[in-house]
């Protein structure tokens, strides 16, 4: 594969959406070269995903956890193959809202999921397909919270208590620790503006050395 997968991940409101966004405009044409850049996200980045993502976040149905990471681990198998894999092919720069360190810290920290069945299943799903480099925005979770909540309705994931936010904050601070070449932890709780440039420090880093 010629292309390049980023990961962008991190509690409720830690920016990912917003940092994403921001990136998309200035890798195009970093360096003064033009760059294919994609940009997609878990749950909800094919069409069989949007389904699975409304399934998933609205509070329709009562889901069981073990249900619920199937749902993200069928959500991601459409997506490595349909998308992923086809523009990394391309040579693709993609910019990945979530991806397997979710579930790891979701339902393995969150929900109290088995590590190893989880680790299984990231297997199955992305048949072995890993990022590049995960960029984990690391917000404090009330803040994080509070950022997402000022937007209106909470989703099923964002009503769930602060004890399960907090502990889905140690799973990434975890990932972090076992991960060290792959995820670069970057601070959140600064402005858009400073942890942008945070975010473009080390992606420019990246590029010299990739391309
Ligand atoms: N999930 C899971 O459980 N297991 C899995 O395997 C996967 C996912 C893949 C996806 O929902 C849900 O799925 C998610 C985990 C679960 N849980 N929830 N809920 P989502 O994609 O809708 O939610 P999200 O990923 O958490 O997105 P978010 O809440 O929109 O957060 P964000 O993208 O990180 O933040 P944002 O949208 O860029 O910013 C939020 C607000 O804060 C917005 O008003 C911004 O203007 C503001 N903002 C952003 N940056 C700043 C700074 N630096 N300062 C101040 N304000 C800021």
């Amino acid at each position: 594969m010629t292309g390049k997968l980023i990961v962008f991940e991190g509690v409720e409101g830690s920016g990912k959406t917003t940092q994403l966004q921001r990136c998309l405009d200035w890798l195009k044409c970093e360096g003064g070269k033009e760059r294919l850049v994609v940009v997609t996200r878990e749950p909800g980045g094919t069409s069989l995903g949007s389904g699975l993502r409304q399934l998933l976040l609205e509070d329709r149905h009562p889901i069981q956890d073990r249900a619920e990471l199937l749902l993200y681990a069928a959500d991601r198998a459409q997506h490595v193959e349909e998308l992923l894999k086809p523009q990394l092919a391309m040579g693709a720069i993609i910019l990945c809202d979530r991806y397997t360190d979710s579930t790891v810290a979701y339902q393995g920290y969150g929900r109290g999921l088995s590590y190893d069945l989880i680790a299984q299943l990231n297997q199955i799903a992305t048949d072995g397909l890993e990022a590049q480099i995960t960029l984990w925005l690391d917000v404090d979770a009330e803040i994080g919270l509070q950022r997402a909540r000022a937007r209106g309705v909470a989703d099923r994931i964002e009503q769930a208590d602060i004890a399960f936010h907090k502990r889905v904050q140690q799973g990434f601070t975890q990932l972090a620790i076992s991960h060290p070449q792959r995820i670069v932890r970057i601070d959140a709780n600064k402005s858009e503006d400073e942890v942008h440039l945070a975010v473009q420090a080390i992606l420019r880093q990246r590029l010299s050395s990739w391309f």
